[in-house]
């Protein structure tokens, strides 16, 4: 059976290779792959965030951890996305202008796949003409998802929203919000129609917006 106890402090150390190995060698051994995001990853990569906040780690550590992550991903990301079926709705997502965090934006979207949603995943820094284009290009209901992990790009979030209401297509979007710093105050009082706390939330106020 896979050694799992080193898997969070290899995240914070940015060993990649260490990661990648345990990641493999867990799903090989049949470990449950959101497991090993929610009680050994993610705890790792929100202790990077605190070595961050106490100056102990800067951006080249970060960023090493990051790859890490993101590297094992590839991994995870075919288990929980699973086969064909009907789509459960359309989801647009991205990190908005100014912003390039992604790891959680991406999980979110691994997760809406692996629930039969249709994910259009426009990356990070995204404008936001990029996000109301891709809305108009649907003609039916659609979600905006938008994801942001630093205070000062949040005004773009506003911005996406009355963005898609001058477009005259906000009755037929539902806009949905998620990062770090993001509350439901904070949703509501930019007119989003909702905000979930991590990727497994995500997905189930995607299937109650669009039901
Ligand atoms: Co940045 N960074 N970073 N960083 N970084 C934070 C966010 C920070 C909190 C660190 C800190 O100081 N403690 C801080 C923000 C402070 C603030 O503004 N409030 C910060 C800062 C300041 C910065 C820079 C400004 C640093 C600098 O340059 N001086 C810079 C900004 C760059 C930019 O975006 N313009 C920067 C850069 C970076 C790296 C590039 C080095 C790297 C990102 C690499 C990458 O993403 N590929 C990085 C990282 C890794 C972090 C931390 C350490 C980890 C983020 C992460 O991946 N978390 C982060 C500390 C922290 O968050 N505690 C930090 C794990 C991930 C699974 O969680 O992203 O929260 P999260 O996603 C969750 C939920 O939030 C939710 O579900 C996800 C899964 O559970 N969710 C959604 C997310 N999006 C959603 C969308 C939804 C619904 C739910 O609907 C659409």
């Amino acid at each position: 059976m896979a050694d799992l106890a080193p898997l969070k402090q290899a995240v914070i150390d940015g060993n990649a290779k260490k990661v990648f190995e345990i990641v493999k060698a867990a799903l090989e051994d049949g470990v449950d792959p959101q497991s090993l995001l929610t009680e050994h990853m993610i705890p790792g990569m929100l202790e990077v965030g605190e070595l961050m906040a106490e100056g102990e780690y800067f951006i080249p550590e970060v960023l090493r951890s990051a790859k890490a992550m993101n590297g094992a991903l590839e991994l995870v990301e075919p288990l929980l996305v699973g086969g064909d079926r009907k789509t459960a709705g359309d989801v647009i997502i991205g990190s908005v202008k100014g912003d390039i965090h992604n790891i959680g934006k991406n999980l979110v979207a691994m997760l809406l796949k692996g629930n039969g949603f249709t994910v259009t995943d426009l990356g990070v820094d995204v404008p936001l003409e990029k996000f109301v284009d891709a809305a108009k290009s649907f003609e039916g209901p659609v979600i905006v998802g938008m994801s942001a992990l630093i205070t000062p790009v949040l005004d773009e979030m506003e911005n996406v929203v009355k963005a898609l209401e001058e477009a005259g297509i906000r009755d037929r979007v539902k806009v949905m919000v998620g990062g770090a710093p993001i509350t439901e105050e904070f949703a509501n009082s930019i007119g989003a129609d909702g905000t979930a706390s991590d990727a497994a939330s995500a997905v189930s106020l995607a299937k109650s917006l669009l039901a």
